[in-house]
């Protein structure tokens, strides 16, 4: 395909709750979307880069210049012919910025996929066609509204549940949402870096609550304090924010630091690498799941393609639409039914814009040309 225009679009989107985590609390999203046009049609990347550089170094001003600045015309430079396979190996010399390079992959590959007739979901070859759909909960002020959020994703019908924990924050927490969901139901923490190692031994208290997994409690560089927490510790231990890369999982690995990844597109560069991730933890034994970056339905969408893969052994973060948004950018959101969330067939990653809707949301639109 041939590059021909770069839209960057900026949208203003309320949460339908505010939403807190260790490195703070969001209310209403400022989000990036980019809409790439080519000689065979057009395409649409969402940049999962939050407004501050918090979860990680990466935000949302900042992306729009990395890829104004230096990643758009590097892609475009001598108008080569390029496919999304190419989008990753042509930004390579670039350090850093993963969520702004995964976006613009994002973007070809969905123009791609919507010229060659066929969807994300038949391209990686995923043999499901329903996933099941796992729920992350906040932090709260008190434990009664915790508990209270809780039974209503519950009732929704949620697969499991993720609880976001913090020094203060913790053991309280999830002993009374176990004794509220009951030992059948899948639970697990999720902790974006708040620990230190001389932690681990609280830490090992979980254990009695029989988790699926706790999620990224150190550092992102602490990959030895990772180790020795996985060996102190029954309760699996999940990397998110320190896997960025193939690189990074197969050390993570090797290490004993990483017995279960959390797959992010954003966080390692894109959807192809995060398949290669996927591939690799195959080979290793390792379970992994869908992280979400709170996306919109374009997000979502290619989100329940890439975890239709058989590696997918757990529950994804990937909730119904209205779980953030009473009102969705795409006509056809993602709803959870029985616990699952279908793959989408749809063209490309799987979403028809709603037009009308994004419109009246945009704070602001740029156009490059190549
Ligand atoms: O999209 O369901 C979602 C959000 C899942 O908790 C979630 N994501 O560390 O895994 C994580 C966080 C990162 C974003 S929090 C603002
Ligand atoms: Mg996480």
């Amino acid at each position: 395909m041939l590059l021909q225009q770069l839209e960057l679009r900026r949208i203003a989107i309320d949460l339908v709750t505010p939403f807190r985590t260790s490195f703070g609390v969001e209310s209403r999203r400022d989000i990036l979307l980019l809409h790439v046009t080519t000689d065979q049609g057009t395409g649409w990347g969402e940049c999962v880069a939050m407004s501050e550089p918090a979860y990680s170094a990466e935000f949302v001003n900042g992306a729009e210049l990395a890829i104004t600045e230096h990643f758009w015309p590097a892609l475009t430079a001598g108008g080569t012919q390029l496919e999304a396979a190419d989008v990753a190996h042509r930004l390579r010399r670039f350090s850093g910025h993963p969520m702004s390079k995964a976006a613009l992959e994002m973007a070809v590959l969905d123009a791609q996929l919507r010229a060659e007739g066929t969807n994300l979901h038949a391209y990686f070859g995923g043999d499901r066609d329903r996933v099941p759909s796992g729920v992350s909960v906040g932090i709260f002020d008190s434990l009664d509204q915790l508990l209270a959020q809780v039974q209503a994703y519950v009732d929704d019908g949620y697969a499991r549940i993720k609880l976001k924990i913090e020094p203060g924050w913790d053991l309280e927490p999830v002993r009374l949402v176990r004794e509220l969901i009951g030992q059948e139901m899948g639970l697990q923490v999720d902790a974006n870096t708040a620990y230190g190692r001389s932690d681990i031994e609280y830490l090992c208290r979980l254990d009695e609550f029989d988790l699926l997994l706790i999620e990224q409690p150190l550092d992102e560089e602490d990959i030895l304090g990772h180790a020795q927490l996985a060996a102190a510790s029954n309760t699996p231990v999940c990397l998110d924010e320190s896997i960025v890369s193939l690189q990074t999982a197969a050390d993570a690995i090797e290490l004993g630091a990483a017995e279960i990844i959390n797959i992010k597109h954003g966080r390692v560069g894109g959807y192809l690498e995060a398949r290669r991730i996927h591939d690799l933890c195959v080979d290793r034994g390792i379970p992994v799941w869908c992280g979400g970056m709170v996306e919109t339905g374009i997000g979502r969408a290619a989100n329940a393609a890439l975890a239709a893969l058989p590696g997918f052994t757990l529950p994804g973060d990937i909730s119904a639409s209205s779980r953030f948004y009473a009102r969705d950018i795409v006509t056809d959101p993602i709803v959870v039914e029985a616990g699952h969330v279908a793959v989408p067939t749809a063209p490309g990653l799987g979403f028809e814009i709603d037009t009308e809707f994004l419109d009246s949301i945009t704070t602001a639109r740029m156009f490059l040309s190549a």
